[in-house]
């Protein structure tokens, strides 16, 4: 699989973590197109919303994040197939899968929860599960110990087509914000789930 190797990458990753007695801290970051990214921020955010962001039928833009920016590649040819494995896997069984894109510390999706076992997936259940599945895949892959990702995510809601239009541009065009590649279309770790591969 074709990855443009280091377009801007020692840039993107400096600033990630600072080095202190000889161990990385990791400190908040942002995506460089500016969305928030600050440990315990998300599950904050998400107790004061929860009643308005988990109801039937909606859409979420989610992120989650490496907790160390130093602790893997999530582009490298060998770990996104297995992020976009796991993004897959339920796909048209416990949610609808829309745009996705894996970055090299970061991944943004859309996605729909569906009624599973009586009742509508929490958006929450779904990420933790395939946060959960991916974390112990990387490591044993990386042969690497604790925690993988950061606790907790962002997300927030589709409000209508118009929003999923402008965030679905967003994800296909993050790694071209990143500068990592020159035309969205020659990031390799970007797709769409079932629902809209069916739709197109
Ligand atoms: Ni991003």
């Amino acid at each position: 699989m074709f990855r443009a190797k280091g377009i801007g990458l020692a840039g993107q990753r400096a600033g990630g973590y600072i080095e202190a007695t000889g161990r990385s801290i990791c400190v908040p970051h942002t995506c460089r197109t500016g969305f928030l990214a600050r440990p315990g921020s998300a599950s904050i955010m998400l107790k004061s919303r929860r009643h308005y962001l988990e109801y039937d039928g909606a859409s979420y833009f989610v992120t989650f994040r490496l907790a160390c920016r130093n602790a893997a590649d999530l582009a490298d040819g060998t770990i996104a197939p297995i992020i976009i494995r796991a993004l897959h896997h339920f796909d048209g069984e416990r949610y609808l899968l829309y745009d996705y894109t894996v970055m090299p510390d970061h991944v943004h999706l859309i996605v729909k929860p569906l009624p599973y076992d009586g009742r509508v997936q929490p958006v929450g259940r779904i990420m933790q599960s395939i946060k959960g599945w991916t974390a112990r895949q990387i490591n044993q892959l990386l042969g690497r110990r604790g925690p993988l990702w950061q606790a907790g995510r962002y997300d927030r809601i589709i409000r209508n087509r118009h929003d999923y239009e402008e965030t679905a541009r967003y994800i296909w065009t993050n790694p071209v914000a990143g500068g990592f590649v020159e035309a969205a279309e020659l990031w390799p770790w970007s797709g769409t789930g079932r629902a809209l591969s069916e739709a197109s």
